[in-house]
C-alpha cells in the first residue's frame, strides 16, 4: 500500500474506533472487511457505468458535423434510430434526462399551465423545480399507487373552465417508477389515463429514463408503451451504460419546436456525434441484456428479504431497482449506507430510512452474492 493509502486506511479505523462510527453494528467485523481497498461494488445507481469498449471505439470514429445546422450525421442517425425505436415520427437528442423532460414542459405548455404528476416522480422531486422556475407551470401533484395514478383521481384533479382555474396543460408520467422502486406501470393503467387525458384533450409526456427496462418487465416493444404518449423522453446514460444523452421522440411538427426550445436553455451542440455514436451502440447492443440486470435486482431482494431488521418483498421488485426498509436495523438509511460504504459497497439513502440498491451491467451476480453476505454479517 502507498503512503496516501496507508493514511486514508489509518484515517478510517481513527473514525471507526474513536468516532463510534459503526457503534449499532452487532459484527463489527475484522479490518480486513471493514475497509475495502480494491474495487467498490457500486450500487448506488445504474448512472454509474461506464462506456463498453465498443462504444469508446464507435465515439473515436463518429463522423462528426455542426449540429445546430443540422449537420452531424451521427448525431440525425440516432434521432432517426431512436424515433423508430419508439414508434414517433422523429426525435431529439438532449444532453440529459432532466434537460428532457424540461424542454418537453416548456414545448407542450405555457407559463400560467398547471401540469399533473404523480407525487413521487421524478419531474417533481429531483429536477430543480426547473418547470417552476423556467416554464412559468404550476405542479399540482397526485399520489398514485407504487407510481400509478388511478384514472380517477386523475379525473378529479383536471381543472375545468372556470374563470378562476389555472388549464391543465400537461399529464406526465413515469416508467418505470423510480421512488416506486423501479415499478412498472401496466399498460391497462396508462391506457386508462390517456383516455380520461383524451376527453379532456390534454397531451401526455412520459418520463421514460428508463423506458427499456418497463418493455423488458412486460415484454412488449417499447414503442407500445410510447404509442399512449404524445411525447417520450428516454436516457441513454442509465442502463443502456452510454456516457451522455438523453433523447425526446414525437411528432416531427413538436420536434421541431422541441428543437427550438433545446436551443433556448442551451442544449444546442456541435460535433457531439461523438456522444451520439455511443448512444446507437446502447440502442443495439445493450437493451436486450437488461433482463440480467432485473434477474441480479430479483436476487439480491430475495437474499435481503431473509436477513433479519431488513423490511423488503422481493415480489414488488420487477426491474433494477431494489427498495429496502432499513428501521428494523435502528439505523437511519443514511447511517446504513455510511457503514456499508466502509465495507465496499455503495448504495443510496431515499428516505429516512430507505435505501436503494441499482443493477446494471456493471455489476455481477457474484456481486449480489457478495453484498448480501456483506450485509448479514454487518448485521450480525
Ligand atoms: N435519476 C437519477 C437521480 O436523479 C435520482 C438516478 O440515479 O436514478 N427521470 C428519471 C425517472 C430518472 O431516474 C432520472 C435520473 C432522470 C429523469 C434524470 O436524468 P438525468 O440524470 O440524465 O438528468
Amino acid at each position: 500500500m502507498d503512503i496516501k493509502g496507508r493514511f486514508f486506511f489509518i484515517f478510517i479505523e481513527y473514525l471507526v474506533k474513536e468516532k463510534g462510527l459503526g457503534r449499532k453494528i452487532a459484527n463489527p467485523g475484522q479490518e480486513g472487511e471493514k475497509l475495502t481497498m480494491g474495487r467498490l461494488i457500486d450500487l448506488r445507481s445504474d448512472t454509474v457505468t461506464v462506456p463498453t469498449p465498443e462504444m469508446r471505439k464507435a465515439m473515436y470514429e463518429a463522423e462528426v458535423g455542426d449540429d445546430v445546422y443540422g449537420e452531424d450525421p451521427t448525431i440525425n442517425r440516432l434521432e432517426e434510430r431512436a424515433a423508430q425505436m419508439l414508434g414517433k415520427e422523429a426525435g431529439l437528442f438532449v444532453v440529459s434526462g432532466t434537460m428532457g423532460n424540461l424542454v418537453a414542459i416548456l414545448t407542450h405548455t405555457r407559463p400560467g399551465n398547471e401540469i399533473i404528476l404523480e407525487a413521487e416522480s421524478h419531474i417533481f422531486y429531483y429536477e430543480v423545480g426547473g418547470c417552476a422556475a423556467l416554464g412559468g407551470v404550476m405542479v399540482r401533484t397526485v399520489a398514485g399507487e407504487r407510481g400509478a395514478i388511478a384514472p380517477g383521481k386523475l379525473e378529479e384533479v383536471i381543472r375545468g373552465p372556470d374563470i378562476h382555474s389555472p388549464p391543465t396543460g400537461l399529464i406526465a408520467l413515469e416508467n418505470t417508477h423510480n421512488r416506486a422502486g423501479g415499478a412498472v406501470i401496466p399498460l391497462e393503467n396508462i391506457k386508462a389515463v390517456r383516455e380520461v387525458a383524451g376527453r379532456y384533450g390534454i397531451p401526455m409526456h412520459l418520463d421514460g429514463a428508463r423506458i427499456f427496462n418497463a418493455a423488458t418487465a412486460l415484454g412488449v416493444p417499447a414503442a407500445e408503451i410510447a404509442s399512449y404518449f404524445d411525447s417520450v423522453m428516454f436516457c441513454l446514460s442509465k442502463g443502456l451504460a452510454a456516457p451522455v444523452g438523453s433523447l425526446l421522440v414525437g411528432s416531427k411538427e413538436w420536434i421541431a419546436r422541441a428543437r427550438k426550445w433545446r436551443k433556448m436553455v442551451g442544449g444546442g451542440m456541435r460535433q457531439a456525434g461523438i456522444l451520439a455514436a455511443a448512444g446507437i451502440v446502447a440502442l443495439e447492443q445493450m437493451v436486450d441484456r437488461l433482463a440480467e440486470d432485473h434477474a441480479n435486482a430479483k436476487y439480491l431482494a430475495a437474499g435481503l428479504a431473509e436477513i433479519s431488521g431488513l423490511k423488503i418483498n422481493p415480489e414488488e421488485v420487477e426491474t433494477n431497482i431494489v427498495r429496502l426498509d432499513v428501521a428494523g436495523t435502528g439505523m437511519t438509511g443514511e447511517e446504513f449506507c455510511a457503514e456499508l460504504k466502509l465495507r465496499g459497497i455503495l448504495a443510496s439513502p431515499f428516505g429516512p430510512t430507505i435505501v436503494r440498491l441499482v443493477t446494471h451491467k456493471d455489476v455481477s451476480r457474484a456481486d449480489m452474492e457478495k453484498t448480501l453476505s456483506v450485509i448479514s454479517q454487518m448485521l450480525g
